[in-house]
């Protein structure tokens, strides 16, 4: 008993630099970016082993500039960096003496990148860290993966996969825990066919070398190992979704290795956006970038990293060493942090409201209200209570236009503790959002059953809609096959969802997938009150066991959303 304490003690100290860091920098930097094709590119062209070194034998990175690295990073608000030690397609970025196939001894380059970093995030206090793929490695003959190998230069029946596993993978962890300096965290990749045995010893010999050192979850396809939880690649969790703490890895445009070909972007806006939209859900940013063959991190990366890094200078109290929003759903417009008796408003521009924010369910007395760019602004603050349905209003004067850039942050201070109404409560412009995570499921015959009591706090008409996240090669119809029941009120609607709206400038929801809205009907409460509603779909389905190390269901069941008509 007092062992695992002991260790749940152990795991809270080391994670809380972490905690309070809430936004680093992914760098995803290999022999691959020479081909500007991302980081997959020898397994989708099946680039031969022998070719694949004479790549290696022209990369030559010569404008690489550690310190410009980490200041882009410290620019950018980030408080680690994450880089590919190596990818896989085996080839390690630092001076590795445990296999020859690295950038020192098989390239003209001469130098050690992660020494110069290394070098470089000590004198600027980042954290570095590295991202190791310990079981794809498509150099190696004897790597092996459950699904994705190098079948195209080596057989599968000959491979013997402890002389990987025990020289190479274990070396070259040792060697980056051993020559570089405390590492802040070791991000492992795609554990797929890797027994329960070899993660924990891979866990084990991490913590002899350094025991500060935190290790994210895909060290293993087995659940809760490590010290957090990795999301699937560009996944945001729903409220609530995570037991542990938790990190969403993240692209800029749709790549992880630079891409010539790639040009989809994601807006500075949508970046504030979410990055505070993550925090407020609990978790963390990884935000990648990938340099150049030369070693330049892309302008159109850097110009963005920038104004996120001027966003942050200016708001960063309502961003470290914060915690989430005590709401369990999702606002419509923007997120919130909490900091002692402080709650912060991250009121999103596209979404400011006219006139007066309305936020209900909170509970405390508002002492004061500022802009937290300008603390001497003093916001008229309105509360009220209705006895009858237990419900609390704030109403929050605004200036007609946002003062900040993006987001506009407006600091509550409170009478004390914050103490909000836990339950699924109608917002502001009379949505009820209700995720799938926080409902009870049961399962049964193919067909599921999730079941939630909400708040209304007016009679009217609702409009009943799915949200779905749709992956981009998926078949809609495939998925929603059949038809779908909601039940609230004492009335039921059925229909088979269809793709009626695609919301264009989800939060949440990014490549590969997209947001989708379904409406299934209308229905009519008819006198404020809590309310039953249960909907029934095969998508209805509790979270899966394990975790899911990328996203692969075709299409995601997220919340049904209740919107006042009338
Ligand atoms: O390092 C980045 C990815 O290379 C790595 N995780 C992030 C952080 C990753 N490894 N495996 N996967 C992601 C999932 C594999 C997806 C695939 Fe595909 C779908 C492999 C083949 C089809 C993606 C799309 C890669 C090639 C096409």
């Amino acid at each position: 008993m007092a062992d695992s304490l002991d260790i749940v003690t152990e795991s809270k100290s080391r994670m809380q630099w972490w905690k309070d860091a809430k936004f680093g920098m992914f760098i995803h930097w290999g022999v691959y970016s020479l081909l500007g094709k991302g980081e997959w590119v020898m397994y989708a062209n099946k680039i031969p082993v022998k070719e694949y070194e004479k790549l290696a034998e022209e990369f030559n990175p010569t404008q690489f500039d550690a310190k410009a690295w980490v200041h882009c990073a410290k620019r950018a608000g980030m408080k680690y960096i994450v880089i590919t030690a190596k990818h896989h397609d085996g080839f390690a970025m630092y001076h590795s003496r445990t296999d020859p196939f690295n950038i020192v001894d098989a390239s003209p380059f001469g130098r050690d990148p992660l020494k110069e970093l290394s070098e470089a995030c000590r004198e600027e206090g980042i954290r570095l860290c590295f991202y190791y793929s310990h079981v794809i490695d498509w150099h190696h003959p004897h790597a092996l993966h459950d699904t994705f190998n190098n079948l195209w230069d080596y057989e599968l029946e000959k491979k013997a996969f402890f002389r990987y596993w025990n020289h190479k993978a274990k070396g070259q962890v040792r060697e980056l825990l051993t020559e570089y300096g405390p590492v802040g965290l070791l991000w492992f990749d795609t554990s797929g066919g890797l027994s329960k045995k070899e993660s924990e010893a891979m866990v084990n010999m991490i913590r002899g070398l350094q025991p500060d050192c935190l290790i994210n979850s895909r060290v293993s396809h087995w659940p809760d190992f490590g010290d957090y939880q990795s999301k699937g690649d560009n996944e945001i969790p729903m409220h609530g979704e995570e037991t542990r703490e938790w990190e969403t890895p993240m692209t800029l445009n749709q790549s992880w290795g630079y891409s010539t070909k790639d040009q989809v972007w994601k807006s500075t806006d949508a970046l504030i956006r979410k990055l505070v939209h993550i925090i407020s859900k609990g978790g963390n940013l990884l935000l990648n970038v990938g340099p150049t063959e030369t070693g330049i991190i892309p302008e159109k990366s850097t110009l963005r990293l920038e104004e996120v890094g001027e966003w942050l200078a200016r708001n960063g109290e309502a961003v470290y060493g914060t915690s989430a929003s005590p709401f369990p759903y999702e606002l419509e417009w923007g997120a919130v942090t909490v900091k002692g008796d402080t709650l912060f408003l991250h009121v999103y521009n596209r979404y400011w409201p006219a006139e007066e924010l309305v936020l209900n369910g909170v509970r405390n007395t508002v002492k004061k209200a500022y802009m937290l760019t300008d603390p001497s602004t003093c916001h008229h603050v309105h509360q009220s209570y209705q006895p009858e349905t237990d419900h609390h209003e704030m109403r929050i004067r605004l200036p007609e236009l946002p003062p900040e850039d993006h987001v506009s942050v407006i600091a509550l201070e409170l009478d004390g503790r914050i103490d909000v109404d836990q339950g699924f409560i109608q917002q502001a412009n009379g949505a009820v959002k209700l995720d799938l995570v926080l409902s009870e499921i049961t399962t049964g015959n193919g067909m599921n059953e999730a079941r939630w009591t909400f708040k209304a706090a007016s009679s009217g008409i609702y409009e009943v809609n799915l949200v779905n996240f749709k992956k981009s090669d998926a078949v809609w119809e495939q998925e929603y096959d059949h038809e779908v029941t909601v039940r609230a009120a004492g009335q039921t609607i059925a229909c088979i969802p269809r793709e009626d709206k695609v919301v264009s400038h989800s939060i949440s929801c990014q490549h590969p997938y997209t947001e989708i809205h379904s409406s299934i009907g209308r229905i009519v409460i008819e006198n404020p009150g809590t309310y039953a509603l249960t909907l029934s779909s095969k998508l209805a389905k509790p979270k899966p066991f394990g975790p899911e190390i990328w996203q692969a269901a075709a299409v995601k069941l997220r919340s049904v959303r209740l919107v006042q008509a009338l």
